[in-house]
């Protein structure tokens, strides 16, 4: 695929050009270069503002650089910064309590990213197969759906459908078995089919499917057919948790606790790679020392980030805020859409949202629409070609909403 990208400053074609020369090339960013952020906005080096409606795919809900994340960031890594887990640290335990009540379960496992953390998901889940549950040893599969997104390590992408993320790079991990998404009869009959399934991972909306929410009931009549089965049901929460979708865990939209929780992105603001891995004491206890870790998880930085950025959610009533305006802005969408038919369809939950375009996969138009709205002053990128994202920090305000409608609709008319 060709893109066409504008006239940039000289400022930025340089800087775009030593990623291009010096970065490995696994990445097409929309041309636009950052230098900094606050809020709901980005600067470009130039001194361009801009709306940001990517959110670093969901990890700065609590808006860029908030000054109390930011604050506790600075002040622990003036203080103390790694001890490894050798040795104990004083933030360590009391994130630990803070965020395993937080979110209502017995244990945390600290990690790093979202793959790591989805890793160590499925570690715990099939060694909880072996020891608790009786699978015999090599015997336990996991149950993923088609068109999941949960990261790119070598045993994850084994159980994408994506071709792009998965060529040349095998062999693969085998224990894995696919079924459609949104599919609970598809989901009861692998569970029926054999006594060997440890569990489920689920993304409660799919997100790099473009934003795909399955229909209401789906999550629930899940994690009740894994009670039946005695399977457990893992969600990954690393895109849609903290309070961006309307409620703190997308899960919760449907009463949902699941029995482990994957959460990275957002529980730092964005200031800092955190992830983690909840579950009660009848599966995080199959873990022993020595058998998972990692240099960097659960480091003192890492808790007092992660304190601060779950406290903002809170403070500042984020979920409620995420799911008032994303009601806002899917209805203003939607207009837009009866205006214009360049948009086919809205769809999302709080302020997760997509809007399709009308052209194929393979087209450029939505890429080009997303070059125009950066002209504008927003910045969104297109997820399987005719897709876009429309994803603002949670700190967005009704007002702000509103101009970026005006944006989006400016802007879309000038395809129309
Ligand atoms: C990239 C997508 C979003 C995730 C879920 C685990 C991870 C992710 C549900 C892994 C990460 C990111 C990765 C980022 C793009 C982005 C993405 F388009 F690829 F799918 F958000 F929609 N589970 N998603 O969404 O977390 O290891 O990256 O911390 O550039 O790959 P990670």
């Amino acid at each position: 695929m060709t893109h066409t990208t504008e006239k940039l400053s000289s400022k930025s074609e340089v800087l775009i050009e030593k990623e291009n020369k010096y970065g490995a090339h696994n990445y097409h960013p929309l041309p636009v270069v950052l230098d900094r952020g606050e809020g709901v906005y980005v600067w470009d080096v130039d001194g361009k503002k801009y709306y940001d409606f990517l959110s670093a795919y969901s990890a700065v809900n609590q808006g860029h650089c908030h000054p109390k994340i930011v604050g506790a960031m600075v002040k622990q890594a003036q203080t103390l910064t790694l001890t490894s887990r050798a040795f104990y640290n004083d933030q360590l335990g009391v994130y630990e309590e803070y965020v395993t009540k937080y979110f209502g379960f017995d244990k945390v496992l600290p990690m790093n990213t979202g793959a790591e953390a989805v890793e160590t998901a499925l570690k715990l889940c099939r060694k909880w197969a072996y020891e608790v549950k009786g699978i015999p040893e090599d015997q336990a599969q996991i149950i993923v759906c088609e068109n999941n997104f949960h990261g790119r390590t070598t045993t994850i992408i084994s159980f994408s459908n994506d071709e792009t993320a998965r060529k040349s790079f095998g062999p693969f991990t085998a224990g894995f078995i696919k079924i459609p998404y949104d599919d609970i009869e598809a989901l009861e009959n692998v569970l029926k089919s054999t006594k060997n399934i440890a569990g489920f991972l689920v993304e409660p909306i799919q997100g790099e499917a473009g934003v795909y929410v399955p229909t209401e009931g789906y999550l629930a009549k899940a994690k009740a057919l894994c009670e039946q089965h005695n399977a457990l049901f893992i969600a990954d929460e690393v895109q849609t948790g903290i309070a961006r979708t309307g409620k703190l865990l997308a899960v919760h939209h449907e009463n949902v606790q699941p029995d482990i929780l994957i959460l990275g992105k957002a529980i730092s603001g964005g200031v800092y790679p955190i992830s983690a891995v909840l579950a009660n004491d009848t599966i995080m206890n199959v873990i022993k020392p020595g058998q998972h870790g990692s240099t960097f998880g659960g480091n003192p930085v890492a808790a007092a980030v992660a304190i601060a950025a779950l406290e903002v959610v809170r403070e500042e009533n984020l979920a409620e805020n995420a799911e008032r305006l994303g009601i806002l802005l899917r209805k203003g969408l939607n207009e837009i859409a009866e205006r214009n038919p360049l948009i086919t369809l809205v769809r999302g939950k709080g302020l997760l949202n997509a809007i399709v375009i009308n052209c194929g996969e393979d087209s450029d138009l939505a890429w080009d629409i997303c070059l125009r709205f950066r002209d504008y002053g927003l910045l969104a990128k297109p997820t399987h070609g005719n897709k876009i994202r429309l994803a603002p920090p949670l700190v967005i305000t009704e007002v702000q909403i509103q101009e970026c409608l005006t944006i989006i609709e400016k802007a879309l008319n000038d395809f129309k």
